[in-house]
């Protein structure tokens, strides 16, 4: 057995450094993946990575007997204000099962049923926006998106509402948070020496962390405070539920950190989905005109039930495929809980990492075919013909992404609704540029719309009006 694992060139202490552009790692990375084949290895100063991208080596190091995830450096940086919540705990920590067996629930198909209604309302303070500009004026399609997706996880999470669309800037939240991402991710980048000398990002990098902390306690008091009004949301099921496992419930420093941790996870993952979504349906008008066939025969006139919803098909499919090629959480890794092999090809050392590269696996041409590059929603037509381990946009296992169902129902409303009222001009002939934050979005789509019905008039479907007098 070998292990020459294919390395690019390296400029002395810098490493693999130089090939990279700083804005756009992961594309980068996955340049070099088309040069260097699905496994390789990249240095970094002072560390090294392997970047796998085929569906044969995914399977690998998807096998959680053998691998489970690896908080990287990336991530590490993301725990100074995501703590051990979900997202930034080892598996191996105590409140990462405590929290995901707490929390399961709250994420499932049934209490999709629950939130619906509150995406209802967020969906329909975005469709009103839109279709109250005039002829010549553009939609700023990430932006919206993500005062969309922000205020929609801070209703359904927190009873809290952000109201992003009755503000020109986002939120000074929102804004704090990016801008703590974007400095831990620098920070990722930078020599340590360099980094210490970053004394004013480092103070701004506090207060901003401090800003979202001071909220979100806040909100944690307000709701002791004013006690159980019947709500049901994230936040009350983390007050009250007990691990069925241990009895126990979660603290208030770790419900903190969920809290901020959803925030993050459920905002700007979804509202690039959405974006690169809608971009792709402007390039391709008849998958475009299909999808408002479904949206007229299965919605009509109404405002879209959870039943609708489930119903959209082709929607589904849509967003399925815009994340097979722009997953938007682009990446994660893992690391070997013993020796093994990977493909009885290369021996790999305990505690060894991998990365696995999304977009790069989403285009192995031995699943997907010679036009990985072309949008087919045709693909997920028969989602059981996807081998198990060649689309992985929600993470793997037991680590996979707890909001799937949640980030998948919203965005079929969403992009249902917007289908319903609009159709969709590319009045700038918007060529793609995918920005790189933790996630990805395509940076600086702009469109027009025209309107198909008139919005003043949403009436809600009968079924809906139905669950509401249920629920009471
Ligand atoms: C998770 C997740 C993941 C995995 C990562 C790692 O492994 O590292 C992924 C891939 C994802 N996720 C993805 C996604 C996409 C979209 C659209 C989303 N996502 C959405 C959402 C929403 C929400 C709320 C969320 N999401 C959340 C979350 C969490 C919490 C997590 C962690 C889990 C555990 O337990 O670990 C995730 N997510 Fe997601």
């Amino acid at each position: 057995k070998t292990n020459n694992i294919p390395q690019p060139k390296s400029y002395g202490p810098l490493g693999n450094l130089p090939l990279i552009n700083k804005e756009k790692p992961i594309q980068s990375f996955m340049k070099l993946a088309d040069e260097f084949g699905p496994l390789y290895q990249f240095q970094f100063p002072g560390r090294t990575s392997k970047f796998v991208s085929s569906a044969q080596f995914a399977a690998e190091i998807c096998d959680e007997s053998r691998f489970d995830k690896k908080v990287g450096p990336a991530l590490q940086k993301v725990r100074a204000f995501g703590g051990d919540g979900l997202f930034t705990s080892e598996t191996e920590e105590n409140n990462w099962k405590k929290a995901h067996n707490i929390l399961l629930p709250s994420f499932s198909q049934q209490a999709m049923k629950g939130y619906h209604n509150k995406m209802v309302d967020l969906a329909s303070q975005l469709i009103q926006k839109w279709a109250r500009l005039n002829p010549n004026e553009e939609v700023e399609v990430p932006e919206d998106m993500t005062r969309l997706t922000l205020d929609t996880i801070g209703l359904c999470g927190f009873n809290y509402r952000f109201n992003s669309f009755y503000r020109e800037r986002s939120h000074p939240f929102v804004e704090k948070m990016v801008h703590a991402l974007d400095e831990s991710m620098s920070q990722t980048q930078r020599f340590e020496i360099q980094d210490k000398l970053m004394i004013r990002s480092k103070r701004q990098y506090k207060e901003d962390i401090d800003y979202m902390f001071n909220l979100v306690d806040q909100l944690i008091a307000d709701r002791k405070e004013t006690g159980d009004q019947g709500e049901d949301d994230l936040l009350a099921h983390m007050l009250k539920g007990k691990d069925p496992e241990t009895g126990e419930a979660l603290d208030d420093e770790n419900i903190r950190f969920q809290i901020i941790t959803f925030l993050i996870a459920g905002h700007e993952t979804t509202s690039g989905l959405l974006s690169f979504a809608i971009h792709y349906l402007m390039k391709n008008p008849d998958k475009l005109k299909k999808a408002q066939e479904e949206v007229d025969e299965v919605i009509g006139e109404d405002i879209p039930s959870y039943k609708q919803v489930k119903k959209l098909k082709y929607v589904r499919m849509i967003l399925n495929e815009a994340l097979r090629l722009w997953p938007t959480a682009p990446a994660f890794s893992v690391y070997a809980k013993e020796n093994t092999t990977l493909a009885g090809q290369y021996e790999v050392e305990k505690g060894e990492t991998f990365t696995l590269l999304l977009p790069q696996l989403h285009r192995d041409t031995s699943i997907w075919g010679e036009d990985v590059e072309t949008f087919k929603p045709e693909r997920f037509e028969d989602p059981s013909q996807i081998p198990r381990h060649a689309y992985k946009p929600f993470g793997n296992g037991q680590r996979a992404c707890i909001g799937q169902q949640f980030a998948l129902h919203e965005a079929t409303l969403v992009l249902g609704m917007v289908l319903q009222y609009f159709d969709l001009e590319d009045h700038m002939n918007y060529q793609l540029d995918v920005k790189e934050t933790l996630t990805m979005k395509p940076e600086g789509l702009t469109m027009r719309v025209k309107s198909r019905r008139d919005a003043s008039l949403m009436q809600p479907a009968p079924a809906q009006k139905e669950m509401e007098k249920s629920s009471q």
